[in-house]
């Protein structure tokens, strides 16, 4: 989650163009403190002076100087930020070596939608590394932001239904960290997702799983209580339905509602994936308040059944890795 360490090109340019304001800012600072420091010290009023100094206001040469400097600055500054702007900001819809993907931002989720595999998922944005990821990004309710810190800035999800693009890609393997970088509600501040850059082979391997038919609970009554409660909003697989987040292989995600972290090898932080979903499904409100979930409680299933569904869904992983 930070600016300072990118881990693609575009963060990297946007960390470039930090450090060449902060450098000339610096330069300005030292040189008019070095000045002010002389000017006090040099001119200050000595003992038994009492005369009005001579006053040197409408100097022609000093205004020219300190009208000419700060432009030449903002020259220097303005010439590499437009450059670069304009060439993150190409428009990559007809580019055929782009991954295409459609965000849309929900109170508290976020969904990806690939268009040239016919995919939609949440929370977790699987990408395969090097190639350019075009976005085109928009929200189902309020204004939010999406950012990735370590691979690009912010770019805003509008409500009032323009879209807008950016592109950014991930050259190394790895999963970053994203937030909601704008207010949106009492939940805001849980709206995580992550970024999971993988191989081109490993991706290939994810479209396809995420293709396969959906795997139901094994057994019969759970999985007619998992269809007609969970999947009226819900999709795994080929059913269900497009309102939720995605639960295709909702096992072996990074986390489970985008904030309760699952554990993983190699990695401290985080419990095992089946605590965080029976803490999440025995209470959503509790983990995400605010969010649109009913409590499987209140749909009239028992705790017996939230804990069958609860472990139906941490083993539905997929083998992609
Ligand atoms: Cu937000």
């Amino acid at each position: 989650m930070s600016v300072m360490k990118p881990q693609g090109p575009v963060a990297q340019d946007q960390l470039d163009l930090m450090k060449l304001s902060i450098a000339i800012m610096i330069v300005v600072l030292i040189i008019v403190f070095a000045i002010a420091a002389y000017v006090l010290i040099r001119f200050r009023r000595r003992v038994g002076q009492n005369e009005v100094p001579e006053q040197v206001e409408g100097n022609f040469k000093l205004e020219v100087i300190w009208t000419a400097i700060p432009l030449l600055l903002v020259i220097i500054l303005a010439v590499p930020t437009v450059q670069t702007i304009f060439a993150h900001g190409e428009d990559l819809s007809n580019d055929k070596n782009a991954v295409k993907v459609q965000v849309t931002s929900h109170q508290y989720w976020w969904e990806f939608t690939y268009p040239q595999y016919d995919i939609t998922t949440a929370q977790d944005l699987i990408i395969p590394t090097g190639k350019k990821i075009a976005f085109e990004l928009k929200t189902a309710d309020v204004l939010h932001s999406f950012w990735v810190p370590s691979l690009a800035g912010k770019m805003d999800t509008n409500p009032d239904g323009t879209l807008n693009k950016f592109s950014f890609s991930a050259p190394n393997e790895g999963v970053y960290r994203g937030k909601c970088a704008e207010l949106c509600g009492r939940s805001h501040a849980f709206m995580e997702f992550k970024v999971k850059a993988v191989s081109q082979e490993s991706f290939d391997r994810w479209v396809n799983e995420m293709k396969a038919p959906a795997v139901l609970p094994e057994d019969a009554q759970l999985a007619e209580k998992f269809k007609t409660n969970c999947l009226s909003c819900h999709a795994v697989g080929d059913q269900g339905g497009p309102v939720a987040p995605n639960l295709t292989g909702i096992g072996g995600k990074e986390s489970v509602a985008g904030i309760l972290l699952n554990q993983r090898e190699g990695q401290e932080e985080g419990k095992p994936v089946l605590d965080n979903m029976k803490e999440w499904l025995h209470d959503p409100q509790a983990v995400k308040p605010g969010n649109t979930m009913p409590s499987p409680k209140s749909l009239g299933l028992t705790d017996e059944e939230i804990d069958g569904i609860a472990e139906y869904l941490a083993n539905y992983k997929l083998q992609y890795e």
